[in-house]
């Protein structure tokens, strides 16, 4: 296992990587090394025009390196661009689900996820289709159906007829059944199996396989990166299906992880997985870590990146790793788990963090700047990121990060659109107009160099949402 020194490049080659990264910081990813035609840098380093996307990088090996995308995001240049650059394939976070597809019977609305599939189409991108059958997300209709044994296989086959049927060209490998086993490694309570019995997975594969008989099938789990009870289950399950015939071609490796806890047998269990012949992907993956996330935290959450990507990419079979979302603004973390999050390789500004670096290093890339590399100059830095927008208003997070120990600040921006603040939280917010002013909250003016926090707000829009560039400041 390389240790954190192992990642790290040679002295020569930090001052170009510390070069990466003080360009990195200020610009972000989108805005700096990988994109050829932007002038909003001319004066870059070389170095930094030649730093490979990941994206580049697992298309040079044969490695999906995919990403979970929002319909709702697209709209976000910066996202987009991070999206479209970084990843050789998307996952539809929600889009596909049963409960946004077809909330009641027979009515299908695919807004949200053509969106995406046009998205990946126009990028050249893989997809992975994420779900046709799970217990979560699966509208009242079908979870309290009250139907027979005959009636709900006919909607089971009607839904994933229609799903597969729509994306036959796009979309080439699919989950098919969503965590069927709790954690608990019996299989969990759903309408499916209380009508259908455990046989309901296999009915669901032969129906994806005969509305597309190309793509590949997966079964998709968390808590089975490991080898453990879970795991154990599906491993008799998988090899119970493929002894049956049923068209099962692999099985996802969610990857919901907490930093400091990477299963130490997750290499041996995707083995054992592939050895049945199945295809192993890490499907989800994300690596949380404990608010703030201090740079020791990054260091290790970066450490836990390799291990899980060293770990798939040493097993042929194992055909990559999908993280689950585009940055830290983007992720279900931190609204799921109190006081957890930082959990992606980008952070909410589009800056590649280091566990970014993991990656990239992994996939035969450069390891990155060095940890002990001085913080970039100024007090701190502000990120701007609009998180959601629908009609008349909008979401937005700011990212402070802290240049050198601070004990308060303040961000200042301008809005370019005529929006205004309604509410807000983790900071004060003042100014009626286009300029606003930010100033920390009692519990989050102090950081140390390198710390960072976000604070947000819900504003209206005046006809659009722009992006200001936030100027920060020490108080
Ligand atoms: O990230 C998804 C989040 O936006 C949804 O609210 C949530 C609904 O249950 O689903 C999240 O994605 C889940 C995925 O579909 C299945 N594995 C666990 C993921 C995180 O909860």
């Amino acid at each position: 296992m390389p240790s954190t020194e192992g990642r790290r490049p040679p002295r020569g080659r930090a001052v170009a990587a510390a070069a990466l990264a003080a360009a990195l910081l200020t610009g972000g990813l989108t805005a700096a090394a990988h994109a050829q035609d932007d002038s909003a840098l001319p004066d870059r380093d070389a170095a930094l025009a030649e730093a490979a996307t990941l994206r580049q990088l697992a298309d040079e090996r044969g490695l999906r390196m995919g990403a979970a995308v929002g319909a709702r995001h697209l709209d976000q240049p910066d996202y987009a661009r991070t999206a479209a650059e970084e990843f050789t394939s998307v996952t539809h976070e929600n889009s596909l689900k049963w409960q946004t597809v077809q909330a009641r019977p027979g009515q299908f609305d695919w807004s949200g996820a053509d969106r995406i599939v046009e998205f990946a189409r126009s990028n050249d991108q893989t997809i992975h289709g994420h779900t046709l059958l799970w217990h979560s997300q699966l509208p009242s209709w079908v979870a309290d159906g009250g139907f027979t044994e005959d009636e709900l296989l006919e909607v089971m086959d009607t839904h994933i007829t229609a799903v597969v049927g729509r994306y036959r060209d796009d979309i080439d490998t699919w989950d098919v059944v969503n965590e069927p086993i709790g954690d608990d490694a019996r299989f969990r309570d759903s309408v499916f199996h209380r009508t259908l019995g455990e046989d309901y997975i296999a009915e669901a594969f032969r129906m994806a396989d005969r509305a597309d008989p190309d793509a590949r099938l997966f079964i998709n789990d968390y808590n089975i990166d490991g080898i453990n009870a879970k795991s154990d289950a599906y491993y008799a399950l998988v090899r119970d299906l493929l002894a049956r015939g049923v068209p099962i071609d692999g099985i996802g490796f969610q990857g919901h992880l907490v930093s400091g806890q990477v299963p130490a047998d997750i290499q041996q269990n995707i083995q054992r997985f592939v050895d049945l012949g199945l295809e192993v992907m890490i499907t989800e993956l994300d690596i949380r870590v404990q608010l703030p996330a201090t740079e020791q935290k990054l260091e290790q959450q970066a450490d836990d990146y390799t291990r899980v990507a060293e770990a798939c990419y040493a097993v042929e079979g194992c055909s990559g790793v999908t993280v689950w979302g585009v940055t830290d603004a983007h992720s279900w973390v931190p609204g799921v788990f109190e006081g957890q999050g930082a959990a992606l390789p980008i952070d909410g500004g589009y800056r590649p963090k280091p566990a970014y670096w993991s990656l990239h290093e992994a996939l035969g890339g450069d390891p990155g700047p060095a940890p002990t590399d001085p913080p970039p100059p100024g007090e701190c830095e502000a990120a701007y990121t609009v998180t959601n927008q629908w009609q008349g208003g909008f979401q937005a997070q700011v990212t402070v990060t802290a240049g050198t120990d601070l004990t308060g600040w303040t961000v200042g921006w301008t809005f370019g659109s005529g929006e205004s603040v309604a509410h807000a939280w983790n900071a004060s917010v003042t100014g009626g107009g286009a300029d606003v002013t930010a100033t920390n909250a009692a519990y989050n003016g102090t950081l140390s160099a390198g710390q960072s926090t976000s604070f947000g707000f819900v504003g209206s829009t005046g006809g659009g949402v722009s992006s200001p560039e936030p100027a920060c400041g020490a108080l």
